[in-house]
Protein backbone atom coordinates (compact mmCIF):
# COMPACT_ATOMS: atom_id res chain seq x y z
CA UNK A 1 0.00 0.00 0.00
CA UNK A 2 1.19 3.81 -0.46
CA UNK A 3 2.33 5.73 2.43
CA UNK A 4 1.73 9.24 2.13
CA UNK A 5 4.41 10.80 4.56
CA UNK A 6 4.36 14.81 5.46
CA UNK A 7 2.12 17.33 7.47
CA UNK A 8 -0.97 18.16 6.59
CA UNK A 9 -0.49 22.13 6.65
CA UNK A 10 2.07 21.24 3.39
CA UNK A 11 0.48 22.58 0.00
CA UNK A 12 2.51 19.60 -1.56
CA UNK A 13 1.71 17.05 0.99
CA UNK A 14 -2.03 17.82 0.17
CA UNK A 15 -1.54 18.02 -3.25
CA UNK A 16 -0.52 14.51 -3.27
CA UNK A 17 -3.28 13.16 -0.91
CA UNK A 18 -5.91 15.71 -3.16
CA UNK A 19 -4.89 13.63 -6.21
CA UNK A 20 -5.21 9.81 -4.47
CA UNK A 21 -8.46 10.76 -2.94
CA UNK A 22 -9.69 11.76 -6.64
CA UNK A 23 -8.61 8.75 -8.07
CA UNK A 24 -9.45 6.92 -5.68
CA UNK A 25 -6.73 5.17 -4.66
CA UNK A 26 -6.19 3.84 -0.95
CA UNK A 27 -3.65 4.97 0.76
CA UNK A 28 -1.67 5.48 4.12
CA UNK A 29 -0.58 8.40 5.59
CA UNK A 30 1.75 9.82 8.20
CA UNK A 31 1.11 13.21 8.59
CA UNK A 32 3.77 13.72 11.56
CA UNK A 33 6.55 14.30 9.47
CA UNK A 34 8.20 17.48 9.46
CA UNK A 35 10.89 18.38 7.10
CA UNK A 36 14.40 18.61 8.44
CA UNK A 37 17.81 18.88 7.97
CA UNK A 38 18.83 16.23 10.15
CA UNK A 39 21.00 13.05 9.22
CA UNK A 40 18.70 10.66 10.14
CA UNK A 41 15.40 12.31 8.37
CA UNK A 42 17.68 12.97 5.33
CA UNK A 43 18.66 9.06 4.74
CA UNK A 44 14.43 9.37 4.12
CA UNK A 45 14.02 12.68 1.91
CA UNK A 46 17.77 13.80 0.87
CA UNK A 47 16.64 17.16 0.73
CA UNK A 48 15.20 17.29 4.05
CA UNK A 49 11.13 17.88 2.49
CA UNK A 50 7.98 16.82 2.77
CA UNK A 51 6.27 15.04 1.41
CA UNK A 52 7.96 11.72 0.44
CA UNK A 53 6.05 8.43 -0.24
CA UNK A 54 6.55 5.39 -0.08
CA UNK A 55 5.80 2.57 -2.27
CA UNK A 56 6.48 -1.70 -2.63
CA UNK A 57 9.68 -0.92 -0.45
CA UNK A 58 10.28 2.24 -2.86
CA UNK A 59 10.81 5.48 -1.82
CA UNK A 60 9.86 9.04 -3.79
CA UNK A 61 10.40 12.23 -3.44
CA UNK A 62 9.35 15.06 -4.89
CA UNK A 63 5.30 15.49 -5.12
CA UNK A 64 5.21 16.14 -8.96
CA UNK A 65 6.87 12.69 -9.19
CA UNK A 66 5.10 11.01 -7.25
CA UNK A 67 1.67 12.43 -9.14
CA UNK A 68 3.63 11.12 -12.16
CA UNK A 69 4.04 7.39 -10.61
CA UNK A 70 0.26 7.51 -9.72
CA UNK A 71 -0.50 8.18 -13.05
CA UNK A 72 1.10 5.57 -14.31
CA UNK A 73 0.14 2.72 -11.53
CA UNK A 74 -3.41 3.39 -11.36
CA UNK A 75 -4.93 4.75 -14.88
CA UNK A 76 -8.06 4.12 -13.75
CA UNK A 77 -9.14 7.36 -13.09
CA UNK A 78 -6.31 9.38 -14.65
CA UNK A 79 -5.60 13.09 -13.96
CA UNK A 80 -3.80 13.48 -17.09
CA UNK A 81 -5.69 13.86 -20.56
CA UNK A 82 -4.92 10.97 -23.23
CA UNK A 83 -3.80 13.70 -26.06
CA UNK A 84 0.27 14.14 -25.97
CA UNK A 85 -0.10 17.75 -26.14
CA UNK A 86 -3.40 18.27 -23.74
CA UNK A 87 -1.07 16.58 -21.40
CA UNK A 88 1.85 19.13 -22.12
CA UNK A 89 -0.82 21.82 -21.18
CA UNK A 90 -1.45 20.29 -17.97
CA UNK A 91 1.98 20.03 -17.19
CA UNK A 92 2.57 23.35 -18.05
CA UNK A 93 0.09 25.04 -15.93
CA UNK A 94 1.52 22.67 -12.86
CA UNK A 95 4.79 24.63 -14.24
CA UNK A 96 3.89 28.06 -13.97
CA UNK A 97 1.74 27.31 -10.62
CA UNK A 98 4.61 25.87 -8.88
CA UNK A 99 7.69 27.55 -10.22
CA UNK A 100 6.32 31.15 -11.16
CA UNK A 101 3.68 31.62 -8.34
CA UNK A 102 4.38 29.53 -5.32
CA UNK A 103 7.95 29.42 -5.15
CA UNK A 104 8.06 32.89 -5.57
CA UNK A 105 5.44 33.67 -3.07
CA UNK A 106 7.41 31.33 -0.95
CA UNK A 107 10.56 34.02 -0.29
CA UNK A 108 7.14 35.95 2.00
CA UNK A 109 6.39 33.07 4.12
CA UNK A 110 8.92 33.78 6.39
CA UNK A 111 7.51 37.20 7.17
CA UNK A 112 3.90 36.48 6.35
CA UNK A 113 3.23 33.62 8.19
CA UNK A 114 6.61 32.43 10.71
CA UNK A 115 7.10 35.95 12.65
CA UNK A 116 10.17 36.58 10.52
CA UNK A 117 10.97 39.50 8.50
CA UNK A 118 11.45 40.08 4.78
CA UNK A 119 13.53 42.99 3.30
CA UNK A 120 12.38 45.60 1.05
CA UNK A 121 14.50 44.10 -1.66
CA UNK A 122 13.05 40.59 -1.37
CA UNK A 123 9.49 42.63 -1.30
CA UNK A 124 10.27 44.24 -4.53
CA UNK A 125 11.83 41.13 -6.32
CA UNK A 126 8.99 39.14 -5.16
CA UNK A 127 6.37 41.46 -6.53
CA UNK A 128 8.03 41.96 -9.70
CA UNK A 129 8.57 37.96 -10.57
CA UNK A 130 5.14 37.61 -9.31
CA UNK A 131 3.44 39.75 -11.75
CA UNK A 132 5.20 37.37 -14.70
CA UNK A 133 3.83 34.34 -12.97
CA UNK A 134 0.24 35.92 -12.19
CA UNK A 135 0.87 37.34 -16.24
CA UNK A 136 1.40 33.95 -17.44
CA UNK A 137 -0.99 32.25 -15.26
CA UNK A 138 -3.94 34.56 -16.89
CA UNK A 139 -3.11 33.61 -20.56
CA UNK A 140 -2.78 29.73 -19.89
CA UNK A 141 -5.76 29.24 -17.71
CA UNK A 142 -8.80 28.09 -18.96
CA UNK A 143 -11.42 27.85 -15.72
CA UNK A 144 -13.93 26.23 -17.77
CA UNK A 145 -14.67 25.17 -15.40
CA UNK A 146 -11.35 23.03 -14.72
CA UNK A 147 -7.99 25.41 -14.70
CA UNK A 148 -6.92 23.34 -17.98
CA UNK A 149 -10.31 22.77 -19.71
CA UNK A 150 -13.63 20.43 -19.08
CA UNK A 151 -11.89 17.98 -17.04
CA UNK A 152 -10.53 17.98 -13.70
CA UNK A 153 -6.76 17.49 -14.08
CA UNK A 154 -3.36 17.09 -12.11
CA UNK A 155 -3.07 21.06 -12.51
CA UNK A 156 -6.77 21.62 -10.47
CA UNK A 157 -4.49 19.67 -7.59
CA UNK A 158 -1.85 21.85 -7.87
CA UNK A 159 -4.29 24.99 -8.23
CA UNK A 160 -6.17 24.45 -5.38
CA UNK A 161 -3.59 24.19 -3.00
CA UNK A 162 -0.83 26.78 -4.27
CA UNK A 163 -2.50 29.60 -5.47
CA UNK A 164 -4.67 29.91 -1.63
CA UNK A 165 -1.33 30.63 -0.50
CA UNK A 166 -0.56 33.03 -2.57
CA UNK A 167 -3.64 35.23 -2.10
CA UNK A 168 -2.98 34.82 1.68
CA UNK A 169 0.70 35.67 1.27
CA UNK A 170 0.53 38.70 -0.83
CA UNK A 171 -2.63 39.96 1.13
CA UNK A 172 -0.67 39.95 4.13
CA UNK A 173 2.56 41.17 2.50
CA UNK A 174 1.37 44.37 0.40
CA UNK A 175 -2.26 44.06 1.41
CA UNK A 176 -3.47 43.19 -1.69
CA UNK A 177 -4.30 39.84 -3.56
CA UNK A 178 -2.24 39.09 -6.72
CA UNK A 179 -4.65 36.97 -8.10
CA UNK A 180 -7.01 40.19 -8.14
CA UNK A 181 -5.98 40.29 -11.80
CA UNK A 182 -7.49 36.43 -12.41
CA UNK A 183 -11.09 37.45 -11.55
CA UNK A 184 -12.52 33.82 -12.45
CA UNK A 185 -10.00 32.18 -9.42
CA UNK A 186 -12.43 33.18 -6.59
CA UNK A 187 -14.96 31.03 -7.83
CA UNK A 188 -12.89 28.42 -9.56
CA UNK A 189 -11.35 28.08 -6.13
CA UNK A 190 -14.79 27.63 -4.15
CA UNK A 191 -16.00 25.37 -6.97
CA UNK A 192 -13.09 22.95 -6.50
CA UNK A 193 -13.62 23.39 -2.28
CA UNK A 194 -17.04 21.72 -2.66
CA UNK A 195 -15.07 18.36 -4.29
CA UNK A 196 -15.59 15.63 -1.51
CA UNK A 197 -11.09 15.39 -2.33
CA UNK A 198 -10.11 18.91 -1.72
CA UNK A 199 -13.23 19.45 0.92
CA UNK A 200 -11.60 16.69 3.05
CA UNK A 201 -7.85 18.08 2.25
CA UNK A 202 -9.03 21.54 3.22
CA UNK A 203 -10.80 20.79 6.24
CA UNK A 204 -7.64 18.71 7.84
CA UNK A 205 -5.76 21.61 6.49
CA UNK A 206 -7.64 23.51 8.65
CA UNK A 207 -7.70 21.55 11.72
CA UNK A 208 -3.90 20.75 11.77
CA UNK A 209 -2.89 24.35 11.15
CA UNK A 210 -5.47 25.40 14.07
CA UNK A 211 -3.43 22.42 16.83
CA UNK A 212 -0.31 24.18 15.46
CA UNK A 213 -0.80 27.67 16.27
CA UNK A 214 -2.40 26.06 20.03
CA UNK A 215 0.79 24.10 20.64
CA UNK A 216 2.65 26.95 19.76
CA UNK A 217 1.06 29.24 22.41
CA UNK A 218 2.03 26.65 25.32
N1 LIG B 1 9.52 20.49 -4.99
C1 LIG B 1 9.08 19.89 -3.75
C2 LIG B 1 8.72 21.00 -2.79
C3 LIG B 1 8.32 20.46 -1.43
C4 LIG B 1 8.44 21.53 -0.35
O1 LIG B 1 9.00 22.61 -0.57
N2 LIG B 1 7.93 21.20 0.82
C5 LIG B 1 8.04 22.11 1.93
C6 LIG B 1 6.84 22.00 2.83
S1 LIG B 1 5.40 22.65 2.03
C7 LIG B 1 9.29 21.74 2.71
O2 LIG B 1 9.55 20.57 2.92
N3 LIG B 1 10.03 22.75 3.14
C8 LIG B 1 11.22 22.59 3.94
C9 LIG B 1 12.47 22.87 3.17
O3 LIG B 1 12.41 23.36 2.03
O4 LIG B 1 13.55 22.62 3.73
C10 LIG B 1 7.90 18.97 -4.02
O5 LIG B 1 7.17 19.21 -4.99
O6 LIG B 1 7.71 17.97 -3.29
Amino acid sequence: MIKVCGFRVSNYHNKVLIALLEKGVAYEEDCNIKPSQKPEYLALSPMGKVPFMEAGGTRLIESGVILEYLEDAYPQKPLLPKDPLARAKVRELVTVIELHLELVARRLYPAAFFGGTSSDSTKQSVEKDLAKGVRTLKALAKFSPFIAGAEFSLADCAAAVHLPVVTLATKITYGRDFLEELPQAKAYLKMLGERPAIAKVNADRREASEAAKAAAKT
